[in-house]
């Protein structure tokens, strides 16, 4: 869709379970809030929806961890994320939340419809059970060994190590993440969506953009990590996916459906519907303060097909947004789908993967109090190093180098100097100046005159701007404004108005003339990525802070006329402090306090984990242990931790395939005693069919040590 006449922006509805960090912030909320912004002053009618996600297990297992109730947790999280997200800037039109009634009310409807136009496939089934607590273990509820890769904690949803999205059933030894007892099979229904059904026009879709035979987007906007991950999806097959669960938290399945007591939808289908659900929400509030407007104009952004629907998100849910949330629109029948699904890779801190476990991660929250003024600075530096391609780095001392080096001593300083000096020497009105005047190789032999020139190279610098942030490359669109301010640093520079002034003032007037128009331009081209800093130059030029009302376009409009954007005799008002330099104290502050969050983490994280419930010896006794030894081993192909073994128990030989490779390469085990259960039922991973287990014992970090007879002892004997 090349000119859509309207825009629809959502940012992932973020689980209001634990709070929100600079990851978080890079991923899927800045890049939203930057595109959103420049939509806006580039004229477009666009609505940028989000709220908190607070149903699934994510919110019930944290309330049940705290000893509160969900409604406690939702609370406090729901109003914090709010607080934070309008400190850092973010312009939503709307932030909503999942437990609010016109939300229940318009998931459960949408349930409904796909039930009535039967979308869905009813389908008994075995699931896990916790006998101890009666409850069915979907999702977050179990976790395992991950069949993918080997890695022990993965959810009976996802693996959050190699990503597969799973199903309880995938996973190797699953426990009850409530009890830690290992559960039991339990026949069970659910209303399922036939994935493997839709592949066919998914396929059209994602691969060659078209939908129902026309063109819908063009693949190329996408990025290729999005569509790769897509692709590997659909060239794995679908698989038919439940979307009811039986639990007690959630949106219940409309009543007057048979059999829907005790059913709640599956927080995957309820979560992306609350962007429909908030929509609506702006649009109530929007007709309320004004009659122009109806509680249905909701509907415009999501029914009609000259509306370009864009989800931001974090690559863990490109499959729900790119896959299943599609699958579901479409069977509805009167919805659009995304025309892109712009997922980011993710951010690191200072050389670890940030983990809300071990309390490795600068917070939001946190940030916002201890660094109160700095909050352009963070916006800064998340979209410098924005993961928008591959993984990035949040490091403290790269934060304080971008901000002094960059924000000080390029942006500030050149601002400051402008409004100084023209101040100074013009008593903050804007000069009058002699067109004809030349500077560097300009002169008046029917060329256009200096500033018809350099007004042309600002419109192309903003040009290509544009271009940066249409495609959605928000790194290199900031690196170019930075180059706008440095353009004006360097002007100013060969120049050198502070020492011409006394000799040649007119031509000062040039220059300082053009200085301003610089930061004019700037202050409008800077407000997607740094709108508190746009605001307080807007105010230095004493020209009305941005609203959003295409302003950039009409700044546009004024350099392609050859207009300038601050009229002579306009009178700007004085200088104020942009950026303050950064001292290494503040930032070495925060990388012990960064430390010593994760010390304290580790330090808990000694404690041993719960023993598991009694057993009867019948129970011990069914199990046969042998003693063997590993004769051949190889990595299985694509996986970081499995290895395929060849083990001698004596009286045979088996395949035995095991996680271990991240702690025992393949070519150092060969000829290693091992421990075997030797009459565990064959399962295969990997497709490679595995035949027992190798017996591992595992500290708190994770480290796999062989549990093994000593290395004369023979194989196949025993152990008890
Ligand atoms: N709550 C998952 C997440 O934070 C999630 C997104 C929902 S978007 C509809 O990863
Ligand atoms: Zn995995």
């Amino acid at each position: 869709m090349i000119h859509p006449e309207r825009y629809l922006v959502t940012s992932a509805l973020p689980y209001a379970n634990g709070p929100l960090h600079v990851g978080h912030l890079s991923g899927a909320y800045l890049p939203a809030d930057v595109y959103v912004r420049f939509l806006r002053i580039m004229g477009k009618d666009v609505v940028f929806v989000c709220g908190s996600d607070e149903h699934g297990a994510a919110i019930t297992l944290k309330a049940r961890k705290e000893g509160v109730s969900p409604k406690e947790i939702i609370d406090k999280y729901h109003t914090q994320f709010k607080d934070s997200f309008e400190k850092i800037g973010l312009s939503f039109d709307v932030y909503h939340r999942t437990s609010e009634e016109l939300h229940h009310e318009t998931s459960a409807a949408f349930f409904k419809n796909l039930y009535e136009q039967d979308k869905f496939k009813k389908i008994e089934s075995e699931q896990y059970y916790d006998e101890s607590i009666s409850q069915f273990l979907a999702d977050r509820y179990i976790k395992g060994e991950c069949p993918k890769c080997g890695y022990a904690e993965a959810y009976g949803d996802q693996c959050e190590s190699c990503g597969s999205s799973l199903s309880p059933t995938d996973l190797i030894n699953p426990v009850s993440v409530i009890s830690g007892n290992s559960p039991v099979l339990k026949k069970t229904f659910h209303w399922y969506l036939p994935l493997d059904e839709h592949e066919d026009w998914l396929r059209e879709y994602i691969l060659k953009g078209e939908l129902d035979g026309k063109e819908h987007h063009d693949p190329k906007d996408w990025k290729n990590h999005v569509i790769g991950q897509c692709k590997s999806w659909l060239d794995g097959g679908l698989e038919a996916r439940a979307m009811t669960r039986d639990l007690d938290w959630g949106v219940d399945v409309p009543k007057d459906i048979p059999e829907a007591d005790g059913k709640k939808l599956y927080v995957w289908l309820d979560a992306p519907i609350g962007y429909i659900s908030a929509t609506r929400q702006w649009a109530i509030d929007r007709a309320k303060s004004n009659p122009d407007f109806s509680e249905d104009d909701w509907k415009k952004y999501w029914m009609d097909d000259q509306s370009a629907l864009i989800h931001f998100i974090g690559k863990d849910n490109i499959v729900f947004h790119c896959l299943i949330f599609p699958v579901i629109l479409k069977s509805h029948g009167d919805y659009v789908l995304p025309v892109d699904v712009p997922a980011n890779q993710f951010m690191n801190l200072e050389g670890q993967k940030i983990s809300t476990s071990r309390n490795w991660a600068v917070w939001l929250k946190d940030f916002l109090e201890r660094w109160e003024g700095n909050e352009d600075s963070l916006r800064y530096y998340c979209i410098k190093n924005m993961p928008e391609q591959k993984d990035s780095e949040f490091t403290w001392k790269g934060f304080q180098e971008a901000h002094n080096n960059e924000l000080v001593n390029n942006l500030a300083n050149f601002v400051n100097r402008v409004i100084v000096l023209t101040n100074k020497y013009y008593n903050g009105v804007v000069p009058e100046f002699d067109e004809d005047i030349s500077l560097e190789g300009n002169d008046d032999m029917g060329m256009p005159s200096y500033h018809e020139t350099e007004m042309m190279d600002l419109f192309d610098r903003l040009d290509q701007m544009c271009q940066s942030i249409r495609n959605k490359e928000l790194r290199a669109a900031l690196k170019q404004i930075m180059e706008i301010s440095s353009y004006g640093n360097q002007f100013l520079q060969n120049h050198q108005p502070w020492k011409l002034q006394k000799e040649d003032p007119d031509t000062v007037k040039v220059v300082m003339n053009m200085g301003l128009q610089i930061v004019a331009a700037l202050s409008v081209a800077i407000y997607p990525f740094l709108p508190f800093s746009s605001a307080k130059m807007r105010q230095m030029l004493n020209m009305p802070e941005l609203k959003g009302e295409a302003e950039f376009l009409d700044l546009l409009d004024h350099l392609c006329e050859g207009d300038h954007l601050l009229d002579v005799g306009h009178k700007i008002s004085q200088a104020e402090h942009l950026f303050s330099r950064i001292s290494d104290d503040a930032i070495e502050r925060e990388i012990e306090l960064l430390k010593k969050g994760n010390e304290l983490e580790a330090e808990a994280g000694s404690e041993f984990i719960p023993l598991k419930e009694n057993i009867e010896f019948e129970g011990f006794a069914g199990l046969d242990l042998r003693t063997g030894t590993i004769i051949a081993a190889e990595k299985v192909p694509k996986t970081d931790k499995l290895l395929k073994l060849e083990v001698d128990l004596g009286f045979e030989k088996r395949t035995i395939v095991s996680g271990i490779a991240e702690y025992h390469p393949a070519d150092k085990i060969v000829g290693q005693k091992v421990t075997v259960v030797a009459n565990l039922a064959p399962k295969k991973l990997r497709g490679i069919m595995s035949n027992g287990m190798i017996l591992m014992a595992e500290d708190q970090n994770g480290r796999l040590e062989f549990v093994a007879p000593p290395s004369d002892f023979e194989n196949g004997h025993q152990v008890r």
